[in-house]
């Protein structure tokens, strides 16, 4: 059939990102709930990822990533997330802020900062999509900031600039928190801060937080997408609560493909 087809013509293989993140482990673990067997989930990173879409895209062939939402990849490309019956990749999910144990003494402005932070997916998405489209990654951050002073106003209300005082927070490689790291970081810079933001693996980044390493990170996506990295570190991380909600993780496809779920790819 055509649908036995798209295994065939993908060689079986699923575009992930790096092997660390929770969309991967989802498409993991979509492959055995699902039963689809000779299926694999290749990593690489964001960066190839999209690159493998584009190109695909280019010449309208098939192809299967690991998305999620907020992504500039929705902007810039016709794409649909195949459904996914079992919730293998859970339902909405939220983005949060996490800051590590005794910050909000040590450092209060720096704490309310963090708590106060929440945009919504189309702003993530404009820096996103600007940072796409070649502008370096902290002039894109300082052009939204300029545009949305009155959110950035809500975030720093009631705290006091601080003359230098260092802030570290910790981030992973993907495009949708690269923007937040940069939002923040120029945020917090223009609060007086010494803002160092610290590219990590996702597990090591959660990590750094939990034993104080970092401040503080705005990249926890739950419940689903980071639950299980939030289940062991929860007891030693302060949870500031979500920075955006409307998040989604899941298959990826261009709408011209011909199937709509994931268990259209079981032959
Ligand atoms: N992501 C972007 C991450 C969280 C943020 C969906 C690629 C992940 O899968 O862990």
């Amino acid at each position: 059939s055509e649908k036995a087809a798209v295994g065939e013509q993908l060689d079986y293989t699923i575009t992930g990102i790096d092997a660390g993140s929770g969309v991967v482990g989802a498409a993991k673990k979509s492959v055995k709930e699902y039963g689809l067997e000779g299926w694999e989930v290749q990593t690489s990173s964001g960066a190839a990822m999209t690159q493998k879409l584009g190109d695909a895209i280019e010449d309208e062939e098939p192809v299967i990533v690991t998305g999620w939402t907020p992504h500039w990849m929705f902007a810039k490309y016709d794409l649909k997330y195949l459904e996914d019956p079992k919730k293998v990749f859970g339902g909405e999910e939220q983005i949060k802020s996490m800051a590590r144990q005794g910050l909000k003494e040590e450092k209060p402005n720096l704490y309310k900062i963090l708590d106060q932070f929440n945009w919504e997916a189309s702003d993530m998405e404009s820096v996103m999509l600007e940072i796409e489209n070649g502008t370096p990654e902290e002039e894109a951050a300082k052009n939204w900031i300029k545009e949305n002073q009155d959110k950035v106003d809500e975030w720093t209300k009631g705290t006091e600039k601080v003359d230098g005082v260092e802030a570290k927070i910790a981030y992973v490689a993907w495009s949708s928190e690269i923007a937040s790291a940069n939002v923040i970081k120029a945020v917090l810079d223009e609060q007086g801060f010494d803002t160092t933001i610290k590219q990590l693996d996702n597990g090591v980044m959660w990590q750094a937080v939990a034993e104080g390493e970092a401040d503080g990170m705005v990249a926890a996506w739950l419940p689903g997408t980071h639950g299980d990295l939030y289940d062991s570190y929860k007891d030693q991380l302060k949870d500031l609560g979500p920075n955006l909600k409307g998040a989604k993780i899941g298959l990826v496809v261009p709408k011209y493909m011909d199937i709509s779920s994931i268990e259209d790819l079981k032959s």
